[in-house]
């Protein structure tokens, strides 16, 4: 008889690969849970910078010499380890870019001058990050195209019956996230990529918030256009990836000119360099990237499967024990989540609260979370998120939940 085990977490273990949560603030033990602005980072990926740096520093692309050889080939493995991380057919479809900001960037600046004219319209939705609003939003001012914006509802979902009525002939592009930063709700991406690609249109998805949580695969999705920072799922900030599908890509003007990018220049003309590197111009932050390497490395080695069961159970937990705290509304109540939990403590503004907590040793952010028109929605100015990871555990919530009560003591609310 087969005997089906349930993929476990061993989190004591793994988070003594983390040095940094075994600090104190403000004389507590640390409680991070500010995991959705930036994860923490493992020693794997820690040593993984500093070893670059020791050993084989040297620019990528450009010299014969030992060290640049072999900085290449770290640069380059980065690329396979986030090509099969995404299930990418070929790795010229992967673009090492800053994170997810600059690669949304990329697509509209370059899928916007190839392809977007006056009368056209973008498609994105209601519960968007600033990073995938404000560059379609530049570009519709560039180019005379409008921005067509896809609501939600009062859970925080996405109504699917609007944005089937918003696709049309005009539309040129859809742009949407996987997982809403400020709620948590785990949108249906297939769905809105199938509607897109009925009528012809490509689809962006920011997966800035999914894939430190699950298993991605841009294939399975017949995803267009992919984005993600490392910084999120436990590597170093300055690297992150845009996927694009080859076609498209190969069809797309460069972004930014300049070393790497090209094959000859002279005064009169330049021809451009193979994919992806026509869309990496200048030295990229090499150090990164192969953290990245390391990070990807790292979630392999712990599995998807373990960590999604085991985040799914603690954040259900996170969500049932902060709904029971006395004056505590959650913001954003969606059938699928992950990751986020929102919330406000009634007659207490979340900086104050935020605040206090760090008092207590505990990181969450307090702000709009660079969701503005989200707040809008729901008629706040601003909202505590706890975020989470793999790392983070039941005690951790309890802490939080004890601390919310002093917030309210604090405040006689
Ligand atoms: N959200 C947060 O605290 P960058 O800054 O380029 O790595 O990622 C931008 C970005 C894009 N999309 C989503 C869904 C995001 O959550 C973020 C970053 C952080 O929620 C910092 S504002």
């Amino acid at each position: 008889m087969t005997r089906i085990t349930k993929p476990a977490l061993d989190v004591v273990s793994i988070r003594s690969d983390f040095p940094i949560l075994e600090q104190e603030v403000h004389g507590k033990p640390l409680v991070y849970l500010d995991n959705a602005a930036t994860s923490q980072k493992p020693r794997p990926v820690i040593d993984a910078i500093s070893r670059f740096y020791a050993n084989t520093n040297a620019n990528v692309h450009r010299g014969v010499h030992t060290l640049s050889v072999r900085s290449t080939e770290l640069y380059e493995g980065a690329r396979e380890k986030s090509r099969a991380f995404v299930n990418a057919a070929e790795a010229a479809e992967i673009v090492f870019v800053r994170g997810t900001t600059e690669a949304i960037n990329l697509v509209a600046n370059s899928f916007g001058a190839a392809r977007v004219r006056a009368g056209d319209e973008v498609v994105i939705s209601a519960m968007e990050h600033h990073s995938n609003i404000v560059p379609w939003q530049m570009l519709c001012q560039r180019s005379g195209a409008k921005l067509r914006v896809i609501p939600i509802d009062r859970h925080g979902e996405i109504k699917l019956d609007e944005y089937r009525k918003l696709l049309n002939e005009r539309t040129r592009i859809v742009a949407v996230s996987h997982v809403s930063n400020s709620l948590g709700t785990v949108n249906p991406v297939d769905e809105i990529i199938s509607l897109a690609h009925e009528r012809g249109v490509p689809v962006l998805i920011d997966g800035a918030q999914a894939v430190p949580h699950f298993r991605v695969d841009v294939r399975a999705l017949d995803a267009d256009f992919y984005a993600f920072s490392g910084h999120k799922m436990f590597g170093p900030t300055g690297a992150g990836v845009l996927y694009a599908r080859k076609s498209l890509l190969e069809s797309l003007p460069p972004y930014q000119g300049g070393g790497d990018m090209i094959a000859s220049v002279t005064f009169e003309k330049t021809t451009y360099n193979v994919l992806p590197h026509r869309f990496e111009a200048g030295t990229p932050d090499i150090a990164a990237v192969v953290g990245l390497g390391a990070a990807i490395d790292y979630v392999h080695a712990l599995g998807y499967d373990a960590i999604e069961s085991y985040e799914n159970e603690l954040v259900a937990y996170a969500v049932d024990a902060l709904s029971r705290v006395p004056g505590v509304t959650l913001v954003g109540t969606p059938t699928h989540r992950v990751g986020v939990v929102s919330f406000t403590v009634e007659g207490v503004h979340p900086h104050d609260a935020g605040m206090i907590l760090d008092h207590e040793g505990i990181a969450i952010r307090a702000g709009h979370h660079c969701t503005q028109p989200v707040m809008d929605f729901f008629e706040v100015p601003a909202t505590n998120r706890a975020s989470f990871a793999f790392y983070n555990t039941r005690a951790e919530v309890d802490r939080l939940v004890a601390a919310l009560a002093k917030v309210r003591e604090v405040f006689g609310s």
